[in-house]
């Protein structure tokens, strides 16, 4: 393992989270929540990661989907700008980050979070979308550019983020729920669309050998089964029930690099 990622950031559930969820009508248990966190951690071991936890600030209940705080490329971290009610979600991941990382703020008039950027072998997707605007889109195009990326803005109309609905299956590949994007604007090889009512299973995330998918999709997983096999990939599904129901997804849950 040389070029690939090797670390992961993960943050604890706050105890607020199931709470603040409960007030929208939504029904999350915080245990379940905590032992799906554990099981995210031990997948992310597995495909070898070592991984770092964060501790959770029961004053932020949305602080475990950690993925929006920041982008990181290599030693390098851009710090976001998320939406009003998350903002100071950043403070201790940037103490935790600091110690290995040099960090970059978007600057002032910017909206990013993590969930709009996508990578893929040469290019960066980003998605202006309700979090993230034309402003945060060149910052962080500004950002990946001095390290050679290629960054390609476009929308996001469908859904929270851009990664919501796409995501990077490693080998030229993408994951993406039909009609959701112009996929004239990827340059992959391939797309493999989520099967119908799956919308949830498009985000999924490629490490090495493994590949982790949301559990509860059986069709679009039926779909991946020729992908996986041809690359000798070991698909690896995840209950992450508790955090979907914040309208989190697979990736949100860590920063890798
Ligand atoms: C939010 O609305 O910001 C959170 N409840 C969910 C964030 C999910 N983040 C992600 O998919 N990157």
């Amino acid at each position: 393992m040389t070029d690939g990622p090797t670390h992961a950031l993960v943050r604890k559930v706050a105890r607020s989270y199931a709470a603040y969820y409960a007030r929208r009508g939504r029904n999350v248990s915080a245990q379940l929540a905590g032992e799906q966190l554990h099981n995210y951690v031990r997948a992310l071991e597995t495909s070898g990661l070592a991984v770092s936890l964060v501790e959770a600030d029961d004053a932020l209940p949305d602080c475990v989907f950690i993925e929006d705080t920041a982008v990181v490329w290599k030693e390098h971290a851009l710090i976001t700008c998320m939406h009003p009610d998350r903002q100071g979600e950043q403070a201790a991941v940037e103490g935790t980050l600091q110690y290995s990382h040099s960090l970059t703020r978007v600057p002032p008039g910017a909206a990013l979070e993590g969930g709009d950027v996508l990578h893929t072998s040469d290019t960066t997707y980003v998605g202006t979308s309700a979090r993230t605007n034309q402003i945060g889109a060149e910052s962080l195009r500004s950002f990946l550019t001095q390290f050679g990326r290629r960054v390609v803005t476009l929308p996001v109309r469908n859904c929270l983020h851009l990664k919501t609905g796409v995501s990077y299956l490693g080998n030229g590949m993408l994951l993406a729920v039909p009609g959701w994007f112009d996929m004239n604007r990827f340059d992959v090889e391939d797309v493999i669309y989520t099967a119908d009512n799956e919308v949830g299973s498009a985000n999924c995330l490629r490490l090495y050998d493994r590949l982790l998918i949301p559990d509860g999709y059986p069709n679009t997983t039926q779909r991946l089964q020729q992908f996986a096999s041809k690359y000798k990939i070991c698909m690896r599904p995840l209950n992450i029930s508790e955090f979907e129901k914040g309208d989190g997804s697979l990736t949100c849950l860590s920063l890798i690099w």
